[in-house]
Protein backbone atom coordinates (compact mmCIF):
# COMPACT_ATOMS: atom_id res chain seq x y z
CA UNK A 1 0.00 0.00 0.00
CA UNK A 2 1.52 2.95 -1.36
CA UNK A 3 1.23 6.64 -2.66
CA UNK A 4 2.30 7.33 -5.66
CA UNK A 5 2.54 11.00 -7.50
CA UNK A 6 2.44 11.75 -11.23
CA UNK A 7 2.08 15.05 -13.53
CA UNK A 8 1.67 15.80 -16.67
CA UNK A 9 1.05 12.66 -18.87
CA UNK A 10 -0.30 14.39 -21.52
CA UNK A 11 -2.09 11.62 -23.50
CA UNK A 12 1.65 9.08 -23.27
CA UNK A 13 -1.09 6.18 -22.09
CA UNK A 14 1.52 3.52 -23.05
CA UNK A 15 4.10 5.99 -21.20
CA UNK A 16 2.50 5.87 -18.26
CA UNK A 17 1.20 2.59 -17.93
CA UNK A 18 4.97 1.35 -18.75
CA UNK A 19 6.31 3.10 -15.73
CA UNK A 20 3.23 2.33 -13.01
CA UNK A 21 4.59 -1.55 -14.31
CA UNK A 22 8.29 -0.63 -13.27
CA UNK A 23 7.17 1.07 -10.48
CA UNK A 24 5.26 -2.60 -9.40
CA UNK A 25 1.83 -0.14 -8.66
CA UNK A 26 -1.37 -2.00 -7.99
CA UNK A 27 -4.95 -1.70 -7.63
CA UNK A 28 -3.47 -1.94 -3.55
CA UNK A 29 -1.81 1.89 -3.79
CA UNK A 30 -3.02 4.95 -4.47
CA UNK A 31 -2.21 7.41 -7.50
CA UNK A 32 -2.65 11.58 -7.70
CA UNK A 33 -2.40 12.76 -10.86
CA UNK A 34 -1.69 16.26 -10.53
CA UNK A 35 -3.56 16.98 -13.95
CA UNK A 36 -2.37 17.47 -17.36
CA UNK A 37 -3.98 14.55 -18.77
CA UNK A 38 -4.83 15.45 -21.83
CA UNK A 39 -2.91 16.94 -25.93
CA UNK A 40 0.12 16.28 -27.58
CA UNK A 41 0.52 12.62 -26.81
CA UNK A 42 -1.84 10.64 -28.37
CA UNK A 43 -3.18 7.82 -25.62
CA UNK A 44 -5.58 10.46 -24.50
CA UNK A 45 -8.88 8.56 -24.93
CA UNK A 46 -7.41 5.45 -23.45
CA UNK A 47 -5.78 7.42 -20.68
CA UNK A 48 -9.28 8.93 -19.86
CA UNK A 49 -10.86 5.75 -19.44
CA UNK A 50 -8.14 4.33 -17.43
CA UNK A 51 -8.23 7.24 -14.53
CA UNK A 52 -12.16 7.36 -15.10
CA UNK A 53 -13.00 3.86 -13.92
CA UNK A 54 -10.20 4.14 -10.93
CA UNK A 55 -11.16 7.81 -9.68
CA UNK A 56 -12.17 8.42 -6.29
CA UNK A 57 -10.98 4.67 -5.22
CA UNK A 58 -7.12 4.45 -5.91
CA UNK A 59 -6.52 6.79 -8.29
CA UNK A 60 -7.00 11.18 -7.78
CA UNK A 61 -6.61 13.50 -10.17
CA UNK A 62 -6.53 17.75 -9.97
CA UNK A 63 -7.17 19.96 -12.60
CA UNK A 64 -5.04 20.83 -15.44
CA UNK A 65 -4.77 24.14 -17.59
CA UNK A 66 -5.23 21.11 -20.37
CA UNK A 67 -8.47 20.27 -18.64
CA UNK A 68 -9.59 23.71 -17.42
CA UNK A 69 -9.22 25.27 -21.13
CA UNK A 70 -10.85 22.67 -22.65
CA UNK A 71 -13.93 22.92 -20.57
CA UNK A 72 -14.20 26.25 -21.38
CA UNK A 73 -13.21 26.02 -25.26
CA UNK A 74 -15.90 22.83 -25.39
CA UNK A 75 -18.89 25.69 -23.83
CA UNK A 76 -17.39 28.35 -26.87
CA UNK A 77 -17.70 25.43 -28.97
CA UNK A 78 -20.74 24.27 -28.19
CA UNK A 79 -22.37 28.14 -28.21
CA UNK A 80 -20.81 28.80 -31.42
CA UNK A 81 -22.96 29.46 -34.27
CA UNK A 82 -20.57 29.67 -37.23
CA UNK A 83 -18.71 26.52 -36.13
CA UNK A 84 -15.47 28.50 -34.44
CA UNK A 85 -14.04 28.10 -31.35
CA UNK A 86 -10.48 29.09 -29.85
CA UNK A 87 -9.56 25.29 -29.24
CA UNK A 88 -6.65 26.74 -27.25
CA UNK A 89 -4.77 23.81 -27.53
CA UNK A 90 -6.46 21.63 -30.07
CA UNK A 91 -8.08 19.32 -28.19
CA UNK A 92 -11.59 19.35 -29.33
CA UNK A 93 -10.34 18.82 -32.71
CA UNK A 94 -7.87 16.85 -31.93
CA UNK A 95 -10.61 14.17 -30.25
CA UNK A 96 -13.12 14.80 -33.00
CA UNK A 97 -10.61 14.25 -36.26
CA UNK A 98 -8.71 12.26 -34.91
CA UNK A 99 -9.82 9.94 -32.69
CA UNK A 100 -13.50 9.75 -33.67
CA UNK A 101 -14.70 11.13 -30.14
CA UNK A 102 -18.45 11.77 -30.35
CA UNK A 103 -20.29 14.68 -28.56
CA UNK A 104 -21.02 12.13 -25.80
CA UNK A 105 -17.61 11.47 -25.07
CA UNK A 106 -16.48 14.93 -24.82
CA UNK A 107 -19.38 15.76 -22.46
CA UNK A 108 -18.23 12.80 -20.29
CA UNK A 109 -14.88 14.35 -20.20
CA UNK A 110 -16.14 18.15 -19.32
CA UNK A 111 -18.52 16.60 -16.37
CA UNK A 112 -15.69 14.64 -15.11
CA UNK A 113 -12.74 17.64 -15.55
CA UNK A 114 -15.79 19.84 -13.81
CA UNK A 115 -15.87 17.83 -10.47
CA UNK A 116 -11.98 17.23 -10.32
CA UNK A 117 -10.37 19.41 -7.40
CA UNK A 118 -7.77 22.09 -7.56
CA UNK A 119 -5.13 20.28 -4.95
CA UNK A 120 -4.59 17.88 -2.93
CA UNK A 121 -3.80 17.84 1.40
CA UNK A 122 -2.90 14.62 2.16
CA UNK A 123 -0.58 12.86 4.76
CA UNK A 124 1.88 9.84 3.91
CA UNK A 125 3.98 8.38 6.84
CA UNK A 126 3.41 11.36 9.45
CA UNK A 127 4.44 14.42 6.45
CA UNK A 128 2.39 16.53 4.81
CA UNK A 129 1.87 16.95 1.07
CA UNK A 130 0.41 19.43 -1.08
CA UNK A 131 -0.59 18.55 -4.75
CA UNK A 132 -1.31 21.12 -7.34
CA UNK A 133 -0.59 21.44 -10.82
CA UNK A 134 1.76 24.47 -11.12
CA UNK A 135 0.90 26.98 -8.18
CA UNK A 136 -0.89 27.19 -4.25
CA UNK A 137 -0.59 29.58 -1.54
CA UNK A 138 -0.81 29.25 2.38
CA UNK A 139 -4.16 31.60 1.37
CA UNK A 140 -5.20 29.24 -1.19
CA UNK A 141 -5.69 26.98 1.81
CA UNK A 142 -6.63 28.96 4.47
CA UNK A 143 -9.59 30.49 2.42
CA UNK A 144 -10.06 27.50 -0.66
CA UNK A 145 -13.37 29.45 -1.76
CA UNK A 146 -11.26 32.35 -3.00
CA UNK A 147 -8.95 30.10 -5.12
CA UNK A 148 -8.01 31.03 -8.18
CA UNK A 149 -8.42 28.11 -10.65
CA UNK A 150 -6.79 30.21 -13.36
CA UNK A 151 -3.36 30.95 -10.90
CA UNK A 152 -3.40 26.86 -9.40
CA UNK A 153 -3.34 25.69 -12.56
CA UNK A 154 -0.96 28.47 -14.63
CA UNK A 155 1.34 30.57 -12.76
CA UNK A 156 4.95 28.98 -12.72
CA UNK A 157 5.75 30.58 -9.63
CA UNK A 158 7.06 27.46 -7.80
CA UNK A 159 9.42 27.02 -10.55
CA UNK A 160 10.47 30.31 -11.42
CA UNK A 161 10.80 31.60 -7.84
CA UNK A 162 8.92 34.94 -8.72
CA UNK A 163 5.85 35.20 -6.98
CA UNK A 164 5.92 32.63 -4.50
CA UNK A 165 5.37 34.73 -1.47
CA UNK A 166 2.94 32.36 0.51
CA UNK A 167 4.73 29.01 0.94
CA UNK A 168 2.90 26.86 3.33
CA UNK A 169 4.38 26.06 6.65
CA UNK A 170 5.96 22.35 7.20
CA UNK A 171 4.46 20.95 4.20
CA UNK A 172 5.51 19.72 0.60
CA UNK A 173 4.07 21.22 -2.28
CA UNK A 174 4.60 18.44 -5.07
CA UNK A 175 4.05 20.63 -8.84
CA UNK A 176 4.39 20.17 -12.27
CA UNK A 177 3.04 22.29 -15.22
CA UNK A 178 6.58 23.44 -15.56
CA UNK A 179 9.06 21.02 -17.00
CA UNK A 180 12.51 20.62 -15.30
CA UNK A 181 13.76 20.91 -18.72
CA UNK A 182 13.47 24.65 -18.32
CA UNK A 183 16.70 26.42 -18.38
CA UNK A 184 16.09 27.75 -15.41
CA UNK A 185 16.97 24.24 -13.90
CA UNK A 186 20.52 23.24 -13.52
CA UNK A 187 21.24 20.70 -16.43
CA UNK A 188 21.99 17.97 -14.61
CA UNK A 189 18.18 18.01 -13.02
CA UNK A 190 17.01 18.47 -16.43
CA UNK A 191 14.10 15.98 -17.39
CA UNK A 192 13.81 14.58 -13.57
CA UNK A 193 12.52 15.41 -10.45
CA UNK A 194 13.16 18.73 -8.74
CA UNK A 195 13.69 19.14 -5.11
CA UNK A 196 14.03 21.98 -3.36
CA UNK A 197 14.27 23.07 0.70
CA UNK A 198 14.08 26.46 1.87
CA UNK A 199 12.91 29.02 4.76
CA UNK A 200 11.27 31.49 3.37
CA UNK A 201 11.58 35.34 4.10
CA UNK A 202 8.79 35.39 6.73
CA UNK A 203 10.67 32.01 8.53
CA UNK A 204 8.50 29.18 6.77
CA UNK A 205 10.24 25.90 6.48
CA UNK A 206 8.89 24.58 3.27
CA UNK A 207 9.90 21.95 0.47
CA UNK A 208 8.77 21.87 -3.19
CA UNK A 209 9.02 18.78 -5.96
CA UNK A 210 8.56 19.98 -9.17
CA UNK A 211 7.43 16.23 -11.06
CA UNK A 212 7.28 17.22 -14.42
CA UNK A 213 10.50 15.70 -16.66
CA UNK A 214 9.18 17.07 -19.59
CA UNK A 215 8.03 13.64 -21.39
CA UNK A 216 6.43 15.23 -24.02
CA UNK A 217 8.84 18.17 -25.01
CA UNK A 218 11.93 16.72 -26.29
CA UNK A 219 14.11 13.14 -25.88
CA UNK A 220 15.65 14.48 -22.60
CA UNK A 221 12.48 14.96 -20.82
CA UNK A 222 10.89 11.65 -18.87
CA UNK A 223 7.47 10.83 -17.41
CA UNK A 224 7.99 10.87 -13.99
CA UNK A 225 6.71 8.85 -10.55
CA UNK A 226 7.36 9.96 -7.33
CA UNK A 227 6.46 7.13 -4.44
CA UNK A 228 5.93 9.17 -1.24
CA UNK A 229 6.74 6.21 1.23
CA UNK A 230 10.32 6.34 0.52
CA UNK A 231 10.64 8.89 -2.11
CA UNK A 232 11.79 6.54 -4.40
CA UNK A 233 11.79 8.03 -8.44
CA UNK A 234 11.08 6.16 -11.36
CA UNK A 235 11.12 7.46 -15.30
CA UNK A 236 10.57 6.24 -18.72
CA UNK A 237 11.15 7.83 -22.09
CA UNK A 238 7.97 8.57 -24.36
CA UNK A 239 6.56 5.51 -25.86
CA UNK A 240 3.48 6.88 -27.60
CA UNK A 241 2.99 8.41 -31.18
CA UNK A 242 2.64 11.77 -31.25
CA UNK A 243 -0.73 13.72 -32.68
CA UNK A 244 -0.67 15.15 -36.05
CA UNK A 245 1.31 17.17 -37.99
CA UNK A 246 -0.90 19.95 -38.06
CA UNK A 247 -1.42 19.96 -33.63
CA UNK A 248 2.49 20.00 -33.57
CA UNK A 249 2.64 22.95 -35.86
CA UNK A 250 -0.27 25.14 -34.48
CA UNK A 251 0.22 24.21 -30.77
CA UNK A 252 3.43 23.10 -29.60
CA UNK A 253 4.88 26.38 -30.85
CA UNK A 254 4.79 27.95 -27.35
CA UNK A 255 5.92 27.74 -23.71
CA UNK A 256 2.27 27.29 -22.51
CA UNK A 257 2.98 23.88 -21.05
MN1 LIG B 1 0.16 22.56 -17.50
Amino acid sequence: MSTYVVSDIHGCYMTFLKLLEQAGFTDGDTLYIGGDIMDRGDGFLELFKWIKERHGKNVFMSLGNHELYFMEDLIDDVNSSNGWSRDSYGSIRFLREAKHASDENLREMFQFFNELPLFYDIEVGGKRYIIVHAYITEDDINYPDRMDEYDTTFNRGLATEQGWDRPIDGATVIFGHTPTLFEFYPSDVQGFIYREKGVSDDGKHYEKINIDGGCVWRAEGNLALLRLDDMAEFYEKRIDGKVEEFFLKEYLGGDDS
